[in-house]
């Protein structure tokens, strides 16, 4: 896709959402252990789990699980029987569990003040709008693309609502990358520590531990991704 027209489709999914997942709500406790999701980037009902992570200021181990991948989608199946995605597994309650809206209000319970944002508690309305959101990305990551598994999980700077994080995440998905996803929506508590780090605030930003590079730039993020661990065919 064309860069302005990249840029301009996924603002619009941000448009549709009402900028869910822009900015940090009301917290509750702080996990222990680090929450692990499987999904994939145009899934509508992942996109609800990811607009919750980003409200509740949490960071997330993500197995992308694009259509096709070899390697993580099996691994779903092993832990929870099917292949559906969302799937989330919370260490700090020994729970594992698939339904976008069960992850989204055991999230709220757990790490909120309960209360499951309007944007992402009015049932269809909110599946419908999700759905609806991604169709200008033509199911961007949802197709997977042979690439090389990296040794150690990448790191990614993001926030649901960012259009720019979008586009990197999407080419994450697509090469079945798993990343430490931190976000830093408007008003979460990790930000100075993430200007401490890349310099500016400003997202995407990538590391990648297994070659040292850091990055911002979605568009620079991608060929990046590319260059070092998509496989030709
Ligand atoms: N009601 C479920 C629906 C989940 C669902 O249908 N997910 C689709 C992806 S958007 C899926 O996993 N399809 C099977 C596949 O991709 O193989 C929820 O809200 O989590």
């Amino acid at each position: 896709m064309i860069r302005p027209l990249d840029v301009a489709t996924s603002v619009l999914t941000t448009v549709w959402r009402l900028g869910s997942g822009a900015r940090v709500g009301t917290l509750g406790k702080r996990p222990a252990q680090r929450l692990e999701l499987y999904e994939f980037e145009a899934c509508p009902f992942c996109r609800k789990v990811r607009e919750a992570l980003s409200i509740l200021d949490l960071e997330a181990m993500i197995y992308p699980c694009p259509k096709g991948g070899p390697t993580w989608r099996p691994q779903v199946r092993k832990l929870g029987g099917k292949e559906l995605f969302p799937y989330l597994v919370d260490p700090n309650v020994g729970r594992a569990m698939y339904e976008s809206d069960d992850i989204v209000a055991h999230l709220f319970e757990q790490y909120g003040d309960g209360n499951v944002p309007f944007a992402l508690g009015a049932g269809p309305l909110t599946d419908a709008s999700s759905m609806v959101s991604g169709l200008p990305r033509l199911g961007g990551g949802s197709r997977y693309r042979p690439a090389r598994q990296p040794g150690r999980p990448l790191e990614l700077y993001s926030f649901e609502a960012s259009p720019f994080s979008r586009i990197a995440r999407e080419a994450l998905s697509q090469l079945e990358l798993p990343y430490l996803l931190h976000n830093v929506a408007s008003g979460s508590a990790g930000r100075d520590a993430f200007v401490e780090r890349s310099g500016r605030m400003m997202v995407p930003w990538l590391a990648d531990p297994n070659t040292g590079t850091e990055l911002f730039e979605s568009a620079d993020i991608v060929a990046y991704l590319e260059e070092t661990y998509a496989l030709p065919g």
